[in-house]
């Protein structure tokens, strides 16, 4: 059996398919846009709603519930060796404004059913196993993604800095954080920082959001995670009237960001390698009137590869040619910041062959891949063994509303999670 001999009573792993995609729906339907897309932004009241119902299936699972100071939820299951150190899995449930509902959500759900199905099974974990709803692993609200496992990596200057970090409409993180509930009468949020060795393993369950797995293997095992990096960059002219200045005496913030923009696309494109990625997925142009030249421009820049040098070498030249392009177009080139620059994450070699002989035993095909996503579980890998299992997505459609997966491809990767997480509870 499956389990290996310590639970040789259990009965074949079986997964409520159907009451996991109710929940699916049913989560989904706390959001800021209406159906189909999904807004679930940090601390909101629907952030807030959203993590009740996961709370409250966790508890429903047997599973004992904690919280830490910024809202990472722990739903643990004692082993019969409880001393040992814990096997842990999990994702997240906020949603980039006008997302889809898979992102995040089947790591988190499908974990609760991952050990709902084992206990049906009759299975007994030796090493506790623990599933944790990492907050905020989007950039939305504060500007920084992998809020919650930064900072559970101990992630000491994002602590600082979270001191006097304000969102866009200027709340603090604190209060934010004290509005649903959590870090109550402190400002230090080193309390979040989790020791080294909390965890002998981490496996998140996650959809591709790529369209390789899709119509050839069934299971994507992850053996590395691409390193991100984000920017933000100001421009600043003396704008003026759209009619009454003409052209030479402008100097357009506008047309400089437009053309930073291309800049981004031409080093990404130049790098070498089709494994660097970026774009700018916001620009914001003040006073932002049709008749009014832009005296500023704020634009964040995301640059990503699987090569930790490469893509710095991109970032280098983006900084080289903001600055060319100021100098040019007589504007003032008046933030150019670095907000993450991460290093990429390697999957721990035993987590994978597990993955691998639970997709074997389960007779599902399965495939070596990158995420070019980045996820929880890149900080995870900071103070635990990592990997990660991947279910093909219709298309590859991600962050937004056409996002979809089918139930029998979560129904696969829940299966496969819980024998991972059986093999490396019993090792
Ligand atoms: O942007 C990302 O890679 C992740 O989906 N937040
Ligand atoms: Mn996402
Ligand atoms: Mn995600
Ligand atoms: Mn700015």
């Amino acid at each position: 059996n499956p389990f290996g001999s310590s639970a040789s009573d259990s009965s074949p792993l079986s997964v409520d398919a159907q009451a996991l995609q109710k929940q699916i729906d049913e989560l989904s339907t706390f959001s800021d846009t209406p159906a189909p897309s999904v807004t679930r932004i940090l601390y909101t009241e629907n952030d807030v709603l959203a993590r009740r119902y996961i709370k409250n299936l966790m508890g429903l699972a047997g599973l004992s519930v904690r919280e830490d100071a910024v809202g990472n939820i722990f739903g643990r299951w004692d082993g019969y060796e409880p001393e040992l150190t814990a096997v842990a899995t999990g994702s997240h449930i906020d949603a980039i404004p006008y997302s889809g509902k898979y992102d995040g959500v089947v790591g988190v759900l499908g974990a609760i059913e991952a050990i709902n199905a084992l206990k049906r099974s009759g299975f007994k974990p030796k090493r506790s196993l623990e599933i944790i709803l990492f907050t905020s692993e989007e950039p939305t609200r504060f500007g920084i993604g992998c809020l919650g496992s930064r900072l559970l990596a101990g992630g000491e200057t994002l602590a600082e800095a979270l001191k006097t970090m304000v969102d866009g409409q200027n709340i603090s993180f604190l209060e934010a954080a004290r509005s649903a509930g959590y870090a109550r009468g402190e400002d230090d949020l080193s309390s979040v920082f989790l020791k080294k060795d909390s965890y002998s393993a981490f496996v998140e369950l996650h959809i591709e959001q790529g369209p390789i797995l899709e119509d050839e293997v069934s299971i994507g095992i992850v053996t590395n995670i691409a390193a991100p990096a984000s920017i933000k960059v100001d421009f600043e002219g003396n704008g003026g009237h759209a009619g009454g200045v003409l052209m030479p005496d402008r100097n357009d913030a506008g047309l400089a960001a437009a053309e930073l923009m291309l800049a981004v696309e031409n080093h990404v494109m130049g790098s070498g390698s089709i494994d660097t990625v970026g774009t700018v997925g916001i620009l914001e142009l003040h006073p932002g009137a049709i008749n009014s030249i832009p005296s500023k421009a704020h634009l964040e820049i995301d640059v990503r590869d699987i090569d930790e040098d490469r893509r710095n070498a991109v970032i280098k030249k983006i900084h080289n040619s903001a600055k060319a392009i100021a100098k040019k177009r007589y504007v003032t080139l008046s933030e150019f910041k670095i907000i993450n620059q991460d290093p990429p994450a390697h999957s721990e070699k035993s987590i994978i062959e597990a993955t691998e002989a639970a997709s074997k035993e389960l007779k599902l095909t399965r495939k070596y891949m990158v995420s070019r996503a980045y996820h929880d579980s890149l900080f995870m890998a900071r103070i635990s063994p990592m990997g990660m299992i991947f279910i093909p997505c219709y298309k590859g459609y991600s962050h937004k509303p056409e996002e979809y997966a089918s139930p029998k491809d979560i129904e696969n990767g829940v299966k496969v999670l819980a024998l991972t997480l059986a093999k490396l509870s019993l090792s």
